[in-house]
C-alpha cells in the first residue's frame, strides 16, 4: 500500500507563527526516505494551500460560534484536508498528515470519518476538548475533538461535526495539562481518557493496548492524531505549547509499534498525523526528526 504525505501548513489555530512550516521541516527531515527505508512506497501530494495569516484579522467578528479565533480560514483549510484524505482512502493509499497546528485534525477527522465509522487515539499533553463557549484562549488547536464531535458551537457546522467519528472509541492517552471546564466534559463525555499517571502506573504498553482495544471496539478502523507535545519538552523541544512530564523517547516509539502491530495484524490504522511541530521554536530541526522516526514506526519500521 502506498502512503500519501499531505502536508497542511496551518497556523490559524496556535496563538504563535511557526508552526505553519511544520510539513517543510519534517520533510527535510527526510521523512520520504525513511519511509521508503521502512519498505514502503511513498507519494508526496505536497501542501494545501492555506490563506496567509497576516492578511487575516484575528479580532474579526465570527459570526457562527463564539470565541474561536481564525474559525473561517480554519473552516477552509478542514474542509480542504478532509476532502484530500477521504480521496486518499477511496483510492486506496494510506494518507499521512502533516500540520500545523492541531486544528487541522478537524479536517483529518472528518475525511477519516466520511464513508465509515472510525475511532481515534489521541497522543497529547491537552485534552483538545474546548469549544469556542469554553476556551480560556480562543484558539481553535485546543478544540479539534470537541469540534469533531458537534460540542458547542461546533454542532451547527457540518464541516467540522458532520462524520461518523465514535465518540466511544474516541481515546485520549498521556493527558497532564487540562483547563477546568475541559476537565469536567472530558469526564462528561463518552471518551476514554488516560493521564501521563496512568502510563506511570501501568507502564507504555499496557495502556496504548487498552486504548486500541477501546478504539478498535465495533469500528474497523481508526485515526491516530500525535501531537508532537505528547513527548518531554527535552525531546520535542520545537513545539508552541511544551509541557513537563511528558512521554520519553522509548515511550513514544513503544506507542506507535504497538499501533503497528496492531495494524499489521488487523489493518486498523486508516490515518495518521502529526502536528505542532514548529521549527521556529526547535533546535536543529530534532522535533521534525523526531516525528520522521516515530511515523516510521507506526508504519511498521522494525529493528531486526
Ligand atoms: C489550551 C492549550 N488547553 C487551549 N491547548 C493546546 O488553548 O485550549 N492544545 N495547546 O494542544
Ligand atoms: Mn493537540
Ligand atoms: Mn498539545
Ligand atoms: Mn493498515
Amino acid at each position: 500500500r502506498e502512503v500519501r504525505i499531505i502536508g497542511a501548513p496551518s497556523d490559524y489555530g496556535a496563538n504563535r507563527r511557526g508552526v505553519d512550516m511544520g510539513p517543510s521541516a519534517i520533510r527535510y527531515a527526510g521523512l520520504a526516505d525513511e519511509l521508503e527505508r521502512t519498505g514502503l512506497t511513498c507519494t508526496d501530494a505536497g501542501d494545501l494551500t492555506v490563506p496567509r495569516a497576516e492578511e487575516r484579522d484575528p479580532e474579526e467578528v465570527q459570526p457562527t460560534a463564539g470565541s474561536a479565533k481564525f474559525l473561517k480560514e480554519t473552516r477552509e483549510v478542514c474542509t480542504a484536508l478532509a476532502d484530500e484524505i477521504a480521496e486518499t482512502i477511496t483510492s486506496g493509499s494510506f494518507p499521512l498528515v502533516l500540520g500545523g497546528d492541531h486544528s487541522i485534525a478537524i479536517g483529518s477527522l472528518n475525511g477519516s470519518g466520511r464513508d465509515e465509522d472510525v475511532g481515534a487515539i489521541w497522543f497529547d499533553a491537552h485534552g483538545d476538548f474546548n469549544t469556542p463557549e469554553t476556551s480560556p484562549s480562543g484558539n481553535v488547536h485546543g478544540m479539534p475533538l470537541a469540534a469533531a464531535l458537534g460540542y458547542g458551537a461546533f454542532g451547527d457546522e457540518p464541516w467540522a461535526s458532520g462524520n461518523r467519528v465514535s465518540e466511544s472509541n474516541v481515546v485520549l492517552v498521556g493527558l497532564r495539562s487540562l483547563d477546568e471546564r475541559e476537565k469536567e466534559d472530558i469526564r462528561d463525555s463518552d471518551m476514554t481518557a488516560f493521564t501521563m499517571s496512568d502510563i506511570d502506573e501501568r507502564g507504555t504498553s499496557e495502556v496504548v493496548e487498552e486504548a486500541l482495544d477501546i478504539a478498535t471496539a465495533g469500528v474497523d478502523q481508526i485515526h491516530v492524531s500525535f501531537d508532537m507535545d505528547w513527548l518531554e519538552p527535552n525531546e520535542a523541544p520545537g513545539v508552541g505549547t511544551p509541557v513537563r512530564g511528558g512521554a520519553t523517547y522509548r515511550e513514544a516509539h513503544t506507542a506507535l509499534e504497538a499501533v503497528a502491530e496492531r495494524d499489521d495484524a488487523e489493518d486498523v490504522l486508516r490515518s495518521l498525523e502529526f502536528v505542532e511541530v514548529n521549527p521556529v521554536l526547535d533546535e536543529r530541526n530534532k522535533t521534525a526528526e523526531l516525528a520522521v522516526e516515530l511515523a516510521a514506526s507506526a508504519l511498521g519500521k522494525r529493528v531486526l
